[in-house]
């Protein structure tokens, strides 16, 4: 403590707040109320959503900014090319007098939280310091906060250091100094750049961390598949933001599979940190306490039990409000509100315009969520058994295939491409690689990063998940979606688990192992043969292509990439020939 109190006192000089208050996760109501009357929340309707809350932001801070998040160490080459890179002392200087007097008149808040339950060696301790209501309170739904977590304060912590400042999007930054265990945040509010616990401690700095102690920090979700024997197998899956990670977490089996007893788990929906377990096994925690998840599009089919967590206890950012009944609608939902107000805070008049913003979010407790695991406290985690990579492709990748080994497996993660959506600013919609779904997310040179899956692969030999890719998002020449998804990718995931336990069927095909059209169960589903056809099919002009843009991306790398992913693709690149 005597460490922490040092490092806010400093921190205190720097922003130089009118006061400060320390956050231990109770008394939030004299928060909310601060909120409520300066305007950063609106309280909704008690009865129909007790505890919930609409916060809008800044018009020009609605999604993570890429281009603004830098990660500041000593050699430039260590952060590699999908990094922004600054050197620590510039960096510093730029910040600190950006931050100095930043909180003048107003309130420093000190969040001391904890990533993983509390007092687990795996956890990681974080003080975060704020001048935002809004991301205490978010803070305190996302991570762990409480006396206990104050009192295991040490000498090791996150350093987060967060102000809105005026949210001026010209003097942006979200920087990580890895070396240094420090995260500083200015003008911005949104949550992936914001609530520092998350993207920033949870995948940057821990996975910079992870590379030196054996272990991974991963953009994945965590799911545990009951069968009817009652026996739970769990699966990770990385996909890029706003591609459905919540969804798949959480998801209900399709009436078939109810009523044979299959039951679903959700552990998390966003974040894995994985280590291997005294058995060799690769066990999975998720450190958050909570879900971040993108509104638009939730409803009671693509994801009841998120409509459940979100009812009560929750804030809302940038969705509808609703004027007479004084709650929050957004696309997805039917009847849309008659008298309403936009996410930008104005009359919805124009219906041929979004009400909620894309990349619209809920922030819940994890506790809300109907089918949380048994285990989601469990401070060593669960066993692992299938690593799913998959990403949103109209066309090339098909709805599943096995990598032939774990190294495979690593080229297939490594080179996995996915068109980008709202979650972060930009163009939505331009295909591009995303490494296990971490490009915007790892820490460190990502040529280390896959030198350093091969490691854990060697290290796990025989006892390793096997390792998989999954495409929901196939269209067909009108532009629609063939598989239904949601629900029915436990069909997906049951062919997954029988692979994993030998007692299902593939072929070989030159990317992987995959189904024939038979292996995969459509039983009350709208879908022929024909179609699993299509959605199984590797078109091999679309892959020659595939290998061109994989090999200019591995170039960039230089001599970071390890030798085995050019062999892969050397490999893959015959296959086609
Ligand atoms: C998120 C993201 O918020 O990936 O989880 O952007
Ligand atoms: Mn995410």
């Amino acid at each position: 403590m005597v460490e922490v109190k040092k490092w806010v006192a400093e921190m205190e000089a720097l922003c130089k707040p009118e006061k400060v208050v320390w956050i231990d996760g109770e008394g939030l109501d004299e928060y909310r109320k601060e909120a409520l009357k300066s305007g950063e929340l609106i309280e909704l309707n008690n009865e129909l959503m007790p505890g919930c809350f609409l916060h809008r932001s800044a018009l020009n801070d609605v999604a993570r900014s890429e281009d603004k998040t830098f990660i500041c160490t000593t050699k430039e080459d260590d952060v590699g090319p999908t990094n922004n890179w600054r050197a620590p002392d510039e960096m510093y200087s730029v910040l600190t007098s950006l931050f100095d007097g930043v909180m003048k008149g107003r309130t420093m808040y000190v969040i001391p939280f904890c990533m993983g339950t509390v007092g687990s060696p795996f956890s990681k301790l974080g003080v975060e310091i704020t001048d935002s209501i809004y991301v205490v309170l978010n803070m305190c739904i996302m991570t762990r906060v409480s006396k206990e977590v104050t009192k295991a304060l040490g000498a090791e912590f996150v350093k987060c250091l967060h102000s809105t400042a005026e949210l001026d999007i010209d003097k942006r930054y979200i920087c990580h100094f890895p070396e240094d265990n420090a995260i500083w945040s200015i003008n911005s509010g949104y949550g992936g750049n914001a609530l520092l616990g998350k993207k920033c401690l949870a995948l940057r700095i821990a996975s910079y961390r992870a590379k030196e102690e054996n272990w991974l920090a991963e953009h994945m979700l965590i799911l545990g598949i009951e069968n009817p024997a009652g026996e739970t197998r769990y699966v990770c899956a990385a996909f890029p933001s706003a591609c459905g990670k919540t969804n798949l977490a959480m998801l209900i089996p399709p009436e078939i599979y109810r009523q044979k007893g299959y039951k679903i788990w959700c552990v998390g929906d966003d974040i894995a940190w994985l280590r291997i377990g005294e058995d060799g096994r690769l066990w999975a925690v998720n450190p958050e306490n909570g879900y971040f998840g993108v509104v638009p599009g939730t409803n009671e089919k693509t994801n009841p039990n998120a409509l459940a967590a979100i009812s009560k206890d929750t804030i809302f950012t940038n969705v509808v409000y609703d004027e007479d009944k004084n709650t929050v609608w957004w696309e997805g939902l039917d009847n849309p509100p008659k008298n309403a107000i936009n996410w930008k805070g104005e009359k919805w008049t124009n219906r041929e315009e979004k009400g909620a913003h894309p990349n619209s979010r809920f922030t819940a407790p994890a506790k809300n969520c109907p089918i949380l695991s048994p285990e989601f406290e469990n401070p060593k985690g669960v066993p692992i058994s299938a690593i799913i990579f998959g990403g949103r492709r109209a066309k090339t990748a098909p709805l599943v295939y096995q990598a032939r080994n774990f190294d495979h497996g690593v080229f297939v993660a490594s080179t996995m491409a996915s068109e980008t959506t709202a979650a972060q600013t930009g163009a939505v919609g331009v295909t591009r690689i995303d490494s296990m779904a971490m490009k915007p997310f790892c820490g460190y040179n990502m040529g280390d990063y896959f030198a350093h899956w091969l490691k854990m692969g060697a290290l796990i030999g025989d006892k390793a998940p096997k390792i998989f890719n999954v495409n929901w998002f196939r269209t067909d020449e009108q532009g629609r979606f063939i598989w239904p998804g949601f629900g029915d990718n436990l069909r997906v995931l049951e062919w997954i688990l029988a692979r994993c336990d030998g007692t299902a069927t593939a072929v070989e095909s030159p990317i992987g192992y995959m189904p024939t059209p038979k292996d995969i169960n459509i039983e009350g589903l709208d879908i022929t043969h024909t179609d699993l056809e299509n959605l199984l099919n590797v078109d091999s002009e679309l892959w020659k292509a595939e290998i061109i843009a994989i090999k200019e991306y591995y170039e960039t790398f230089g001599d970071r990439l390890p030798q085995k992913l050019w062999e892969e693709l050397s490999n893959l690149e015959s296959r086609f020939s």
